[in-house]
């Protein structure tokens, strides 16, 4: 059977795609010869184009790594997004702050190159303003994914195209706002509604194409899911599944019953978060009043799926069960639950992700419905982390595997691993690190630069900056060191440039102010004479896909340190893996799968265990943070630094912010075991053959991490391709 995938998200990271394109199809080198003939480098070309950025993290890097491996295997997908006007935000940092302006990656003229308007394939999307009808004509723009071999997918970017509305001109300006920006602020009650307007859009329109392609083929509509599977990344467009439910019967007077069994063997989920406050909620009055049409379908599958659980459960039981399944439940519409119930597939993004969904956060779904449940490991597609990013190891790699099939089979690495303890083969990784180290330097700032050489340990710390991340725990180990450095200049110490770039949320405080503590070490360490021969901080503003490319390729270290249970998977991880970064983190996310695949003995493990988190979480009161600082003077030491530079960092740490326990992601708990950690890879960096063999053995075992092995998981236990 052959389905295509139309995989809708509200993120997608493609980073620059000209070039990805370009290297994928065969006979791309004669275009680089003859550019060179006209003067001209590949880069040229390259550097004219600006980075999409339509997402904010890993669930829209994701998104791009499937679609470009989808392309590679020519399993057909549309990637379903939203065009919008403007990306996440630019980052800019202002004495230290971060501050956020708008991303406007269009060209001059309101276009993006790479994209063709699709004019005959416009949507309409109802909505009502308590009673007053509005129609928004979506239209999609297509850009191409070419994969490895020239098969190609498309990204479906919906844009906004007309307005039609039976309320004033004031409130319909708020539907040509829909594409305006990803993730509008929702503090406000205008930005709240803005963001339904924007999931219903999305959701309305991928399910509207669906639908006429079924048609322009002469399909019976009853075959909708032999000839498409409908993938919802994350919630953010759970809403297609009453939207597909109403079409059927409202447009093409489906009964109930045939309608469901459509939909239900349509729809699969992926799940890509634990953190309860990332699992969205909609109130129900506001639902109610702009899509009322669709609310009316959610209300009727609330109560079939609870008049189900009144079959099975009873008394208290049953109350239980409502309380934490039903998907209307005390004045809300729990999403994930509507798309638990409408999916006929469920999955999480690594072992451990899956396993605390089935055993804690979705356990009674798990109880109910254990076959729709399974785990999916995330990848990164080699070919822009490895290929693209870094072609010196490319070439290193093609050497030593004997051929480059590695570029579409990242199983053959392992190869390499046959080189590991080889003297010359080391000596020749380390000078590619070299290399790509002298590339990232070119990021970081003239002061920095100047200052530090290939042989500086390169600690790197990037993703989107958040509590359970823990960059403040990093920072807390930049102080310690900076303060036994300064008493201790005889320490046996590696210099080692602690880097950091990623984006805050703009409304997290807390986060804020990890970036401007970064800023203070920074400002502190790299001003002091004392240690500034040994250490430096640095943080490379507006992190993007162009930028981590070169980032991953020259770190040593690759920093994996969020507390055990809160990161689903990570990706970073997996693509400094390839890189020849060694990992220091915790048993979370995809590191427990890395683990498994290198060996603890080469890596940096740490902290926590999940199942210990979980427990020392469900025994309230019984952590008490300010025991862990009489182990050591230094780290008593430190954590008054950190106070007088960014107290409310501490304060969390001590008091907790609002209702939350103290130090509630444990960083005073997992500090020590970090810092002896980090010491351990510090020492072993200095012997420059070990580290270079630990480096090869990670490069050899990060087979498994490709996302052509994820879309190979998906095709056999989600889409059923
Ligand atoms: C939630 C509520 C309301 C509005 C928006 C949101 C929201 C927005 C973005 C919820 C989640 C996100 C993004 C999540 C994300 O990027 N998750 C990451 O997904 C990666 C790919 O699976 C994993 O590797 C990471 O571990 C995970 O954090």
């Amino acid at each position: 059977m052959s389905r295509e995938i139309i995989y809708t998200t509200m993120e997608i990271l493609p980073g620059r795609t000209l070039a990805n394109n370009l290297m994928n199809i065969p006979g791309a080198e004669v275009f680089e010869k003859e550019c060179k003939k006209y003067g001209f480098s590949f880069a040229h070309f390259e550097d004219m184009e600006r980075d999409p950025a339509l997402g904010n993290g890993g669930l829209g890097r994701l998104a791009a790594c499937m679609a470009e491996s989808a392309a590679t295997k020519k399993i057909p997908m549309k990637v379903s997004v939203l065009r919008f006007r403007d990306g996440f935000f630019r980052q800019e940092v202002e004495d230290g702050y971060q501050k956020e302006m708008p991303d406007r990656w269009f060209g001059p003229d309101g276009t993006y190159p790479l994209e063709k308007k699709q004019e005959w394939l416009k949507q309409k999307v109802t909505y009502h303003d308590n009673g007053m009808k509005a129609t928004v004509t979506m239209v999609p723009y297509d850009v191409p994914v070419i994969g490895y071999g020239g098969y190609c997918n498309y990204i479906r970017m919906w844009g906004v195209d007309g307005v039609e509305a039976e309320c004033g001109e004031g409130k319909k300006a708020m539907y040509y706002d829909i594409d305006s920006k990803l993730y509008p602020d929702d503090s406000n009650a205008y930005g709240e509604k803005l963001r339904l307007l924007q999931e219903y859009a999305l959701s309305s329109a991928t399910v509207g194409s669906v639908i006429d392609c079924c048609k322009e083929n002469g399909w019976d509509l009853k075959s909708l899911p032999k000839h498409y599977c409908i993938h919802i990344n994350d919630t953010h467009a759970a809403l297609m599944i009453p939207e597909l439910m109403r079409r059927l019967m409202e447009d093409y007077h489906f009964i109930e019953k045939d309608a469901w069994k459509v939909v239900k063997h349509t729809f699969v989920y992926t799940n890509h978060t634990i953190l309860a406050e990332a699992l969205k909620r909609w109130p129900i009055w506001l639902m109610e009043s702009v899509i009322p049409h669709v609310y009316k379908v959610i209300d009727h599958m609330h109560h079939g799926f609870s008049k189900m659980l009144a079959e099975d459960y009873k008394g208290k039981e049953f109350e239980t069960k409502l309380k934490n399944m039903a998907i209307l439940y005390d004045g809300e519409v729990h999403m994930a639950r509507l798309a638990i119930w409408g999916a006929y597939s469920v999955n999480g993004v690594a072992q451990i992700h899956t396993n605390i969904l089935c055993e804690r956060e979705l356990r009674d779904f798990y109880e109910y419905m254990p076959d729709k449940f399974v785990n999916v490991t995330n990848g990164v597609t080699q070919r822009k982390w490895l290929y693209h990013a870094n072609p010196e190891l490319s070439a290193f790699l093609t050497k030593y595997t004997g051929d480059n099939e590695w570029i579409k089979d990242l199983s053959k690495i392992k190869k390499i691993e046959n080189y590991a303890a080889d003297p010359s083969v080391q000596k020749e990784f380390l000078d590619v690190k070299k290399t790509n180290k002298e590339r990232l330097f070119e990021l970081m700032d003239a002061e920095v630069r100047r200052n530090v050489d290939a042989g500086w340990m390169v600690d790197t710390h990037v993703k989107r900056f958040h509590e359970y991340k823990r960059q403040q725990m990093n920072c807390l180990k930049i102080a310690y060191l900076y303060l036994k450095l300064k008493d201790n200049p005889k320490m046996e110490f590696a210099p080692t440039v602690f880097l950091f770039a990623g984006k805050a949320a703009p409304a997290y405080k807390q986060a804020k102010c990890v970036i401007k503590l970064v800023h203070q070490l920074k400002d502190m360490i790299n001003h002091d004479p004392d240690v500034n021969q040994k250490m430096r901080v640095e943080f490379i503003k507006d992190f993007n896909v162009s930028k981590a490319e070169i980032i991953y390729a020259g770190s040593d270290l690759s920093e994996q340190i969020s507390t055990a249970s809160k990161e689903a998977s990570g990706t970073g991880n997996m693509k400094f893996m390839m890189n020849g970064a060694l990992t220091i983190g915790t048993l979370d996310g995809a590191n427990v799968e890395i683990c498994e695949a290198v060996g603890s003995t080469n890596m940096y493990l740490f902290g926590m265990t999940a199942a210990q988190v979980m427990r020392l979480e469900a025994n309230t009161g019984k952590y008490r943070p300010m025991e862990e600082l009489n182990q050591d003077p230094y780290v008593k030491k430190a954590v008054f630094l950190l106070d007088r530079l960014q107290p409310k960092i501490t304060e969390e740490w001590f008091y907790g912010v609002n209702t939350n326990p103290a130090d509630r992601f444990f960083v005073l708990k997992d500090f020590a075991g970090y810092v002896n950690a980090f010491l351990e890879s510090n020492k072993e960096y200095q012997n420059k053959a070990l580290w270079a063999e630990k480096c090869i053995r990670n490069i050899a075992c990060s087979g498994g991490f490709s996302s052509d092995r994820m879309v190979d998981d998906y095709c056999k236990k989600v889409w059923f391709v």
